[in-house]
């Protein structure tokens, strides 16, 4: 049982004191969802391993009373184990599915994209001694120097905004995507805002973006835990002349967003596409 509630998280950080990892943000509203206390040791990208104590080479890692855990998702796995009794971050197994699935589709849609977006700017917010290592690694990882990968992302950020439709329809119809309460499939999605807002200097998301209801409860959440006064707005994008629209604005039409509730429901379509207007 965690020592005075508290359970030691590894955090990873940049200049602005807030956490970039979307993995360690994911962690910190998952350890707090349990209902412990957070005991945070803080650094940035260099020195992961010396800091702790060779156990890894990746952020985030905990230490409930002695005990390490490695892997946003091994620590998710061992606290819903060690601690049953309190509320469940993963309450069914198809949770854990579902969560998998939308995570994956999210970083294909969302994370990925916004890191090619971004890149120069996560660079740039890192800690001075980070910036060589962040720098060479993420050239490798994305194949360029950073500056020329992020070149052009305002032709981009209309689009990337747009395809996050289903995250929007989902939440039109459901407080959280735990339902009437968050469970771990909102955490970890919005570890990935949340890193958007560790390292965005302009806003990829428009102001009037129906997400911005979801984000801005998930954050306030845990008195706060997701408004730290390092990060940046993320809601705020112009629409030029030109852009596509960054979100529908013709809310949830078709599929299992229409429901059908007999003939009179139906009717108008089936006039339509049987061209019987
Ligand atoms: N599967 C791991 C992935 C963790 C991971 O990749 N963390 C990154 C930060 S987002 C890291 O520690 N990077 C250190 C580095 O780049 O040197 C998890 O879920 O915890």
């Amino acid at each position: 049982m965690a020592a005075d509630n508290t359970i030691t998280l590894y955090d990873l950080q940049v200049s602005t004191g807030a956490t970039i990892s979307p993995f360690v943000w994911a962690t910190k509203f998952a350890v707090t969802h349990k209902g412990f206390d957070l005991d945070i040791v803080e650094g940035g990208f260099t020195g992961i391993l010396e800091r702790t104590g060779g156990k890894t080479e990746r952020l985030p890692a905990i230490v409930d009373d002695g005990k390490w855990v490695l892997d946003s998702w091994g620590i998710v796995e061992y606290l819903d184990q060690t601690y049953p009794d309190r509320p469940m971050l993963i309450p069914h197994e198809s949770t854990a599915a579902l969560t998998k699935a939308l995570d994956a589709w999210f970083w294909g849609t969302a994370v990925g994209p916004w890191m090619r977006s971004f890149c120069a700017d996560y660079r740039n917010v890192c800690y001075e001694h980070d910036k060589e290592y962040v720098t060479s690694t993420r050239e490798v990882m994305l194949g360029g120097k950073l500056e020329d990968v992020q070149a052009g992302r305002e032709d981009r950020l209309a689009p990337i905004s747009a395809s996050l439709e289903p995250l929007r329809m989902a939440l039109r119809e459901h407080a959280f995507l735990g339902g009437a309460e968050p469970n771990y499939a909102d955490y970890r999605i919005m570890g990935g805002f949340l890193w958007l807002a560790s390292v965005a200097s302009t806003p990829a998301l428009a102001a009037d973006d129906p997400l911005r209801d979801w984000v801005e409860r998930v954050r306030a959440m845990f008195g706060g835990l997701g408004n730290h006064p390092g990060l940046f707005e993320i809601f705020g994008l112009e629409q030029r002349e030109g852009d596509p629209d960054p979100f529908n604005r013709q809310a949830g039409q078709g599929g299992i967003f229409k429901r059908n509730t007999g003939p009179a429901s139906t009717s108008a379509e089936t006039k339509r596409i049987l061209k019987q207007d």
